[in-house]
């Protein structure tokens, strides 16, 4: 059997939008980092906290795997691979206030939309099928989500789809594509999620200093 690990293992994304946002608020808590040639793993320097670079896209699996302790990624990824079955059981810790978007959908601009019964039996070309499906089933809508992992806003003006459902920030990308938000399935920002329950032993102890902290330097911000 392998040695229990004695080390804290926290999950970020390496590069992309949360990347930075999330380092910086690992370092204003405190922490410092040897850096490793291929900047995968960063090694804690000051506490036993060690930092995993990663896609935000593999973040759920490591948690479910017991790989990490803490991840920080957006509450969208969190409950889509909590709803499609690939990492259930995983908890928002914290919502860390960084990273602000909605999922929504999109309908062309010219539409008169009146509600979630009009999406009847169209095509939602989307990055988020499981909670875009959710939500079509608690509104009584029957219609069907074209997964796309990227460039889901052309999906429409291509014929792949006829609406959209995607994370939006500021509507411009909605705009540039001829459409217009009309339902909001998520509220969306940066958050740290775990397994639950508390790890064992000195990881427990760890886990609570890095709340302590975060709470600590979330309350100054605020
Ligand atoms: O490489 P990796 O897989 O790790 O990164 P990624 O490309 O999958 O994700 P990334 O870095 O783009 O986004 C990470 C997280 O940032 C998302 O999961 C969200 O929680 C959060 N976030 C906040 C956003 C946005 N704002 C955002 N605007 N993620 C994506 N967008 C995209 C959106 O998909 C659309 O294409 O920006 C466009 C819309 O922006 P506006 O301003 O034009 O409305
Ligand atoms: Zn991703």
């Amino acid at each position: 059997a392998r040695e229990p690990r004695d080390r804290l293992r926290v999950a970020i994304q390496k590069s992309g939008r949360l990347g930075d946002p999330a380092r910086d608020l690992l370092s204003a808590v405190g922490l410092t980092w040897r850096e490793s040639r291929d900047r995968l793993f960063c090694f804690g320097e000051g506490l036993p906290i060690d930092l995993l670079l990663v896609r935000d896209d593999d973040i759920p699996g490591l948690l479910t795997e017991g790989v990490a302790d803490f991840g920080i990624l957006g509450r969208n990824v969190l409950a889509e691979t909590g709803l499609d079955g690939t990492a259930p059981g995983l908890e928002e810790v914290r919502q860390l206030g960084f990273g602000p978007c909605r999922l929504a959908i999109g309908v062309p601009e010219g539409w008169d939309y009146e509600g979630p019964a009009q999406l009847e039996g169209l095509r939602i070309a989307t990055s988020y099928p499981a909670i875009t499906q959710d939500w079509l089933r608690r509104h009584g809508v029957d219609a069907r989500t074209v997964t796309l992992s990227g460039s889901v806003e052309i999906a429409p003006s291509l014929g792949q789809a006829d609406v959209v459902c995607d994370l939006v920030s500021s509507g411009g990308t909605l705009r540039a594509n001829s459409l217009k938000p009309v339902e909001t399935l998520l509220e969306s920002e940066a958050v740290l999620a775990a397994p639950p329950g508390r790890p064992e032993g000195v990881r427990g102890e760890l886990a609570d200093l890095l709340l302590r902290r975060l709470d600590g330097v979330r309350r100054v911000a605020d």
